[in-house]
């Protein structure tokens, strides 16, 4: 199964478009057993969780975050990978490969290294491991327009595009597995959402704590919201993981 399916079946499955990203602080005594706990509590509202090296640099891959993914598929939770890769070729895939080997079902990656020596082996590997890739094509904060907001010009035919259209463009070529784009901005959302119509899923980070609306989000045409702080910063996290899930709770249109 692709993992554009897995995340598809898990999200019908579990009734939830809510990845939870588990970005614990490092400072935190027993971090693996306060990982694993989160994941427990909340795992009737999520439909996958999304680590990043913000998690894994403390915890360290052998055995901890080999534990961690194993226990979210113990539970039947997806697992993505937020390395955000970036740089050439050969460390792209050597990079994928380590997390791969700890079991992480789907990797992101960064579209501004382009393709040829750049995320062109990260895809090789994903696709020879049945594992996803997904993209950044507009990120949540303010400077996001810097990179991913600016217009660049086509040197061949001297049409002008806006970055994140380029990178939409691709990542269908590319035959990504979905796209990152963020829920403090709905209007790219929904300009993102034409141009990639029904052909990828749309992964919104920045709901709650960064000041996106979950609701508003999906509406402009987002597919599951990455959601951390304003879950596992509450005191009751199996709660408050229920309150946005039952919130944007529509029937499903996947
Ligand atoms: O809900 P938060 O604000 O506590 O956490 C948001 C998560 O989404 C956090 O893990 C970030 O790394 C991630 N994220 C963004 O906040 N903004 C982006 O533009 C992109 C991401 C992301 O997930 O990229 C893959």
């Amino acid at each position: 199964m692709v993992f554009s399916e897995l995340i598809e079946k898990s999200a019908r499955e579990k009734g939830s478009k809510i990845v939870l990203a588990l970005d614990l602080e490092n400072h935190e005594e027993r971090l693996l057993t306060r990982a694993i706990k989160i994941l427990r509590s909340v795992q009737d509202y999520i439909c996958a969780v999304k680590v990043n090296r913000q998690l894994v640099l403390p915890l360290g891959l052998y055995p901890n975050v080999k534990t961690l993914v194993k226990e979210a598929h113990r539970l039947r939770i997806p697992t993505i990978m937020d390395a955000k890769v970036n740089d050439v070729g050969h460390t792209n895939e050597a990079i994928a490969r380590n997390y791969f080997k700890v079991g992480f079902d789907a990797i992101i990656a960064s579209p501004f290294v382009g393709w040829k020596g750049g995320l062109e082996p990260l895809f090789n590997l994903a696709r020879e491991k049945s594992r996803g890739v997904l993209l950044l094509t507009y990120m949540s904060h303010e400077g996001a327009a810097e990179g991913y907001g600016q217009t660049v010009m086509d040197p061949v035919t001297g049409v002008r595009s806006y970055m994140y259209e380029i990178f939409a463009k691709k990542a269908i070529d590319w035959n990504a597995d979905g796209i990152i784009v963020g829920a403090t901005h709905p209007e790219k959302i929904v300009e993102i959402r034409r141009i990639v119509g029904d052909k990828l899923s749309i992964y919104s980070p920045g709901v709650g704590t960064q000041g996106g609306d979950a609701a508003r989000s999906l509406i402009a045409g987002a597919t599951y919201l990455i959601v951390g702080r304003s879950i596992f910063k509450s005191k009751n996290p199996r709660d408050a993981a229920k309150g946005v899930c039952n919130a944007v709770n529509q029937p499903m249109s996947m």
